[in-house]
């Protein structure tokens, strides 16, 4: 039996190295390494939780769709989909938010990160986060939509709405799989036996940093990100302002974060080989525009025939929502919706 994984990003931009490197490069892996059956998604849905703009929205999820294809992802081998096409994850993800405490939502770190709670000076525990939310009901500035906090309910129907062993994410992830892996034992004690409990895969624990600001991970919505798509000439402007040290012998984070880039595009990482950190950017930017080349062209060309992305965007949807369908059938059921 193969292992099912599925595993989404979010459409609000277009990928970065970041991207690329903590999770597109693994999900065309295990595509290609055979042993599982895929199910790899964007997430446009996910995107509406940040700011976003009508036209923009719809760019990057084409955009995305491009590159996913581009990177590798085989229609053919993958059920590769839009998230926003398969109806049944709204409806799971009602079901899921009537069942989830807001307690538990509201214990989510990526709520407090996107929230900014930290602006209103909350402390990370409990206690504070409840009282931080009696305070908010009464701030007329304070503009968080509900969708934040209840991203991990469709976060857990984008997962169990087609049963996966295993799900691939990164890091940051994790206390969302942690809550979907308790929805599915709390549905399934409640209505009986319906969802595996997934695992969790956890990908190579890396994280690229801002090129701007080495404290803070690359961001398809912070600062210039190193975009997968960018021109050789963009990926050399963009690393020449990146942040280094001003003393060549004792490195910083900016500099750690160029050296592990080089290492993972195949670079020396040795900076002791480079006199300067300028001759280490352009070394960089070589083998970044290098290892895009053939992404650049085949994102192009995909790009070029919008008509066929979206025609394979709603066979993808197609082929998921056979097995979402059927999960959700079963759900409404159990719970007694006729
Ligand atoms: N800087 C990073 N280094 C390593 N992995 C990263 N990922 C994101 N940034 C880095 C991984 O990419 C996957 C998909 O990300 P996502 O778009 O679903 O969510 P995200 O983590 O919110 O990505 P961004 O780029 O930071 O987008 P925005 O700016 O919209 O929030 C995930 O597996 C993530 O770990």
């Amino acid at each position: 039996m193969k292992e099912r994984i599925l595993s989404g990003i979010r459409a609000s931009g277009k990928l970065h190295v970041g991207n690329y490197l903590g999770a597109l490069k693994q999900f065309v892996e295990l595509q290609n390494s055979g042993g599982h059956e895929c199910f790899f998604f964007i997430a446009d849905l996910h995107a509406l939780t940040t700011p976003f703009e009508p036209k923009e929205l719809s760019q990057n999820t084409l955009e995305v769709a491009a590159e996913y294809l581009a990177a590798g992802i085989d229609p053919d081998k993958s059920v590769f989909f839009l998230q926003s096409q398969v109806l049944e994850h709204t409806e799971l993800a009602w079901i899921f938010n009537c069942l989830t405490s807001l307690g538990e939502l509201l214990r989510m770190p990526q709520f407090t990160e996107k929230a900014k709670l930290s602006e209103y000076k909350i402390e990370n525990n409990v206690t504070a986060r409840r009282q931080f939310i009696v305070n908010a009901m009464n701030d007329m500035k304070f503009h968080v939509n509900a969708g934040l906090l209840n991203y991990p309910s469709l976060m857990a129907a984008d997962i169990l709405l087609y049963k996966p062993t295993l799900v691939p994410v990164g890091e940051d992830q994790v206390a969302h799989i942690d809550l979907t892996k308790h929805t599915a034992k709390l549905f399934n004690n409640r209505f009986g036996e319906t969802f595996p409990i997934p695992k969790t895969y956890l990908q190579k624990p890396l994280r690229i940093m801002s090129l701007s600001d080495p404290t803070k991970k690359m961001s398809k919505t912070g600062d210039e990100a190193l975009m997968l798509d960018d021109s050789p000439q963009e990926i050399l402007r963009k690393l020449k302002k990146a942040v280094t040290a001003t003393d060549t012998k004792k490195g910083s984070p900016g500099v750690e974060n160029l050296k592990f880039l080089l290492e993972q595009f195949g670079g020396t990482s040795r900076v002791k080989d480079f006199t300067k950190y300028n001759e280490l950017k352009e070394s960089l930017a070589k083998k970044i525009a290098e290892h895009f080349a053939e992404f650049r062209n085949k994102k192009t060309k995909i790009m070029a025939n919008k008509k066929q992305l979206t025609q394979i965007l709603a066979e993808g949807a197609s082929k998921a929502q056979k097995i979402a369908g059927k999960t959700l059938a079963e759900v409404k059921e159990k719970i007694g919706l006729i």
